[in-house]
């Protein structure tokens, strides 16, 4: 199997990393059964910077093969809770040992900046496998009680073997959300990342054989979605699939269960998400938060804070003071250590988004703030803001998963409550206000998974995050996840009744 290798040379790190990039199947790493390579291009500047084994239909089979073994013989019903818990929290370990490294190959290959990629993205990994780490040992089910001639009780066991599809833009963060839950309930995983980020998933199946997980519990193939990705979510041997990704394919995901062995599905998928800005919010502090809810991750956040609807007395004030502060947020390159954005992921997600900030001027809105590519190679764009849209246009309605922002302004309560519910999306907002009654009061009448008030893009293992509507179905992160990866058996003794 092909090894990928790279020197660091960057104030912010140096030094090699160098691991495998076949398949990861029953915890060895192997060629795809045609032979065939993915090229791993540098976000940054556009070019090659390695390539790792593509799977096939049939590579898929093998580890799906290989993890229902593991799922029988050295997993699942077998391993106790607290065994799986102490591999999981041991896998949190090694990637804070690791953090450095993980960090930098995430920033080489996705773009995001270094600092970022280390505090946030491998640092919340490691949170979030040591949080399902401590679960994995407190899945109980219930005695429930009906009538004194019966015992009934129920029993939380995995599904089994499970497909995870992930993204690009948190190509190791989505690979531990979806692997800590599944493996604290003891179901065995076959994961799919990205083609585009394929890499630190790679250099986390090396920590996964590391930590002692026993071969096969979770292999690893990176591939296409229409070849990889669609054996996975048609397999009939996968009792349930797990997918973050884009609304269309999230639709193709559930006629493929539909289709075979109609396996359970979870979905987290777009989003428009509204950020509320009240006339009584701490202003400074809203601004930066706001900045912060679109800007972070290049705009490639599903629940990016999108659409911004500002009170209409404090309209130009706010728009004024938000420009000033997001022309401070550094673009450049993802080592140096000012950085706040890089690049975007690829040459079809610039074109795309580069798409929308054309459409956006041609509607009629204004660019009040960038709205061009930034630099001359890569996949750069500048922070842009526009303002005097209008609802029904596309840049209103559609995720552009890039760093573009809508501004618009709202008169009252009833009336931003009706525009910001004006979506198919349902995943995120934020209200910022000083006054509780008022906040909460918009909380409750939004339509969306998670609602963050005077702040925004804050996650935590405990708290989960899901969508409303078209951006998905179910939880991830927080007990919520559990659900997902559980089989509940309820078990009924007669201990008295007589026929
Ligand atoms: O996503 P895809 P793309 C949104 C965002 C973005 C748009 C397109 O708006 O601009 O989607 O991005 C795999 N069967 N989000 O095209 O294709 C694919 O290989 C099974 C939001 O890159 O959905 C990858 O592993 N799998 C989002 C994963 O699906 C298939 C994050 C996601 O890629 C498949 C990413 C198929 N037929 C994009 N086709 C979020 N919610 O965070 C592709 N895949």
């Amino acid at each position: 199997a092909p090894t990928f290798s790279h020197t660091f040379n960057h104030p912010s790190y140096s030094g090699k990393v160098s691991f495998p990039v076949g398949l990861f199947i029953d915890g060895k790493f192997v060629d795809g059964s045609e032979g065939k390579l993915i090229d791993v291009l540098n976000p940054s500047n556009g070019k090659l910077i390695g390539q790792i084994a593509e799977a096939s239909k049939a590579d898929v089979d093998k580890a799906v093969a290989a993890a229902h073994t593991a799922f029988n013989e050295s997993w699942g019903l077998k391993v106790p809770g607290f065994e799986r818990g102490k591999l999981l929290i041991r896998l949190a370990e090694l990637i804070e040992e690791h953090a450095d490294a993980l960090a930098a190959v995430e920033a080489l290959d996705n773009g995001k900046a270094f600092a970022i990629a280390k505090s946030f993205d491998v640092t919340e990994s490691a949170a979030v496998f040591r949080y399902y780490g401590g679960w994995a040992d407190k899945l109980h089910g219930k005695v429930i009680e009906t009538n004194p001639t019966k015992f009934g009780y129920t029993t939380h066991e995995p599904i089994g073997v499970v497909g995870q599809i992930i993204p690009w833009n948190f190509p190791f963060m989505m690979a531990a959300w979806k692997l800590g839950p599944a493996l604290a309930c003891g179901n065995t995983v076959v994961l799919k990342p990205s083609e585009f980020t394929p890499l630190s998933a790679l250099y986390l199946c090396q920590l996964i054989n590391e930590a002692g997980f026993p071969h096969g519990v979770v292999n690893i193939l990176n591939g296409y979605g229409s070849t990889v990705g669609a054996a996975i979510a048609e397999h009939m041997g996968i009792e349930k699939v797990a997918f973050t990704g884009s609304t269309l394919v999230g639709r193709s995901i559930m006629k493929a269960a539909a289709n075979s062995n109609l396996k359970k599905v979870t979905l987290e998928l777009g989003g428009k998400s509204p950020n509320i800005i009240f006339d009584d919010a701490d202003i400074e502090q809203a601004i930066r938060w706001t900045a912060f809810g679109m800007f972070f991750n290049h705009g490639q956040c599903c629940c990016a804070g999108s659409r911004v609807y500002v009170q209409a007395s404090i309209y130009d004030k706010f728009v004024e003071q938000f420009k000033a502060h997001v022309q401070t947020l550094k673009v450049g390159d993802p080592f140096d250590k000012e950085t706040f954005q890089g690049p975007q992921v690829s040459q079809i997600q610039f074109d795309r988004i580069m798409g929308y900030i054309e459409h956006g001027k041609e509607a009629g809105a204004t660019v009040a703030l960038g709205g061009k590519r930034h630099g001359t190679e890569g996949y750069f764009i500048e922070p842009t803001v526009f303002t005097d849209v209008k609802p029904e246009m596309k840049i209103v309605q559609e995720e552009i998963f890039g760093p573009v922002v809508v501004l618009a302004k709202f008169e009252d309560e009833d009336d931003i409550v009706h525009q910001a519910n004006d979506t198919v999306y349902g995943l995120a907002a934020a209200v910022f206000s000083s006054n509780v009654s008022r906040a909460l009061t918009v909380a409750q009448r939004l339509r969306a998974g998670t609602v963050w008030v005077n702040h925004y893009n804050k996650l935590h293992p405990q708290i989960p995050f899901g969508g409303f509507k078209q951006s998905g179905i179910g939880r991830e992160l927080g007990k919520y996840a559990l659900a997902n990866y559980t089989n509940v058996k309820a078990v009924q003794v007669n201990l008295t009744d007589k026929l």
